[in-house]
């Protein structure tokens, strides 16, 4: 599927190892141990059910190739990063036929499929950890290479700043080396690029995830992409749009870190959080980055980061935070966990088992939050045939702890004040939203609202939550949002 396709999706991030067992099961799963806890591709397919009645139409799927076996200092391969062998998947997540039952179950569902990839890396397990000096690898465990030549020399990634260091040195530490592939050598290249042709039309893949894009030369994915003739969404992780906007131009784009770090600092840093920071953000990026931001992956949690949770608790600021994904310009993407209220620090806390939450949904506001949300997006898509091709704007507003988006049909009103705070919002008719006496609904409390007769639109917001704000009649019949039973 193409990014245009994508536009439409909404992704639900899964950590296979860690959302559901095939056969029904609800082991423990201690995250500090850093273990296979034995979330497999059948137990995705037996639990599409809860995804696709949240309202995603897409699935985010952990690496898929076989990891180096056994114990390191840093834990088990459970989360597919530490690929040993791209010819052969991760047995532990089941096997070819049940990823390509995967695929069809989601296809079935008119579900897309997004499988995360690795090319920057393999892993080999020293044999002596105290002592990784390039030799003592076993290469011929590293496939389909089976050679140091492979790779380049060694070096940890030592300085951040110097671009060669980031692409040629080595990610992970003496405890854990990532060898890093020498991508500059052709022969290579031209391995990669079949094996990822190959790989998308063997298990009939939507889309790729691209972990580590920034470890690699950009030159070298334009033909990469091009191979995968899929959507391609790179990890290009860094705060800085500038540093990341080329990587939008040789992959289909990125996920939205940039932005990701200025609403998490501003929604977890009380009210002196930086809401104007997100703004400025979202303009840059919408100037910067090829296609704009219509293309990129916009997230609010992911397995590296901690969870919004671990630091803010109050629901109000929470559901704030969540709705971003869904009222912006990028492809939404939830992180598994998120609507059962986890609250998992750093790696490895934020890799919870889902299924330690009974997959409960009847007594998750966080899941009916994200389900309203899902639909919002949805019928604004339907209700204006320009939605995803209409740059969100914003409404510059007197209070700092403020945002208010424009995105017509919605109007998404957001604060950071928290549930003990109130906020009277003024949205001028210069805003050019709504027409005059106009009845407009928060699709998220169902609350109405009539405009003035000149357009404009003044609400209060109670108990700090925010409101995503529709025309009345931009609200089909068809739609379920707001319709009493
Ligand atoms: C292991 C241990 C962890 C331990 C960690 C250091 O090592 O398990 O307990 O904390 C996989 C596993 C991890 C594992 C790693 C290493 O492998 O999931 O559990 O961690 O063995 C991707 C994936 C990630 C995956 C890998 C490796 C890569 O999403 O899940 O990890 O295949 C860098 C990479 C990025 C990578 C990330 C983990 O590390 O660029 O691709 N993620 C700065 C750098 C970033 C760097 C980041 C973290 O630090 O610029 O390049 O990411 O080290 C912003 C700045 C940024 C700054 C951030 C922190 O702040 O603008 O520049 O990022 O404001
Ligand atoms: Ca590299």
């Amino acid at each position: 599927a193409s990014a245009d396709d994508w536009t439409r999706r909404s992704i639900y991030q899964v950590v296979t190892d860690r959302f559901a067992l095939g056969n029904g099961s609800s082991p423990p799963c201690n995250t500090d141990n850093r273990a296979y806890c034995g979330g497999n591709w059948q137990g995705i397919i037996s639990k599409l059910d809860y995804i696709q009645q949240m309202g995603f139409d897409a699935v985010w799927i952990s690496p898929i190739v076989e990891n180096i076996q056994g114990r390191t200092s840093e834990g088990e391969a459970y989360h597919g990063y530490w690929s040993q062998n791209i010819n052969s998947l991760n047995s532990n997540f089941g096997s070819a036929n049940d990823l390509k039952a995967l695929a069809a179950a989601l296809h079935a569902r008119s579900m897309f499929l997004m499988v995360d990839v690795v090319v920057n890396h393999l892993v080999a397990n020293p044999t002596n950890t105290s002592d990784i000096s390039p030799e003592t690898f076993d290469y011929s465990l590293l496939q389909p290479f089976g050679g140091q030549n492979a790779f380049h020399s060694q070096c940890f990634i030592s300085d951040y700043t110097n671009q060669t260091n980031v692409e040629q040195c080595w990610l992970g530490d003496s405890g854990l080396p990532l060898l890093d592939i020498d991508t500059e050598n052709s022969t290579i290249v031209d391995t990669m690029n079949t094996w990822i042709k190959d790989l998308v039309s063997e298990y009939s893949i939507d889309g790729l995830r691209i972990d580590t894009a920034k470890h690699i030369r950009q030159d070298f994915w334009p033909a990469f992409a091009a191979n995968a003739s899929v959507y391609t969404v790179g990890e290009v992780l860094i705060g800085d749009v500038t540093y990341a906007a080329p990587y939008t131009s040789v992959l289909g784009s990125v996920l939205d870190y940039p932005t990701y770090y200025g609403v998490y600092n501003a929604f977890t840093s009380g009210t002196s959080g930086n809401m104007s920071a997100i703004a400025s953000l979202v303009t840059q990026a919408q100037d910067q980055y090829n296609h704009g931001t219509f293309y990129v992956g916009s997230f609010v949690e992911n397995q590296d980061n901690p969870r919004i949770q671990s630091t803010v608790t109050d629901q109000s600021i929470v559901k704030n935070v969540m709705a971003w994904p869904f009222i912006n310009d990028g492809i939404p993407i939830l992180y598994y966990g998120q609507e059962q209220g986890y609250q998992g620090g750093n790696d490895p806390s934020n890799r919870e088992a889902l299924w330690l939450s009974g997959f409960d949904t009847e007594n998750k506001p966080l899941l009916t939050h994200v389900t309203t949300l899902n639909a919002a997006r949805k019928q604004a898509i339907s209700a204006n045939s320009s939605f995803l091709t209409t740059k969100a704007k914003f409404i510059s507003q007197p209070d700092s702890s403020t945002l208010a988006i424009s995105k017509p049909p919605m109007l998404t009103l957001l604060t950071n004040g928290g549930n003990s705070s109130s906020v009277k919002w003024s949205i001028p008719s210069s805003a050019n939203l709504f027409s005059g006496s106009e009845t407009v609904v928060d699709v998220l409390s169902c609350n109405t609202v009539t405009t003035a007769s000149d357009g404009s639109l003044s609400v209060t917001a109670s108990s700090g939550l925010p409101q995503v704000l529709m025309p009345a009649s931009a609200l089909s019949e068809s739609g379920s949002l707001c319709k009493s039973s």
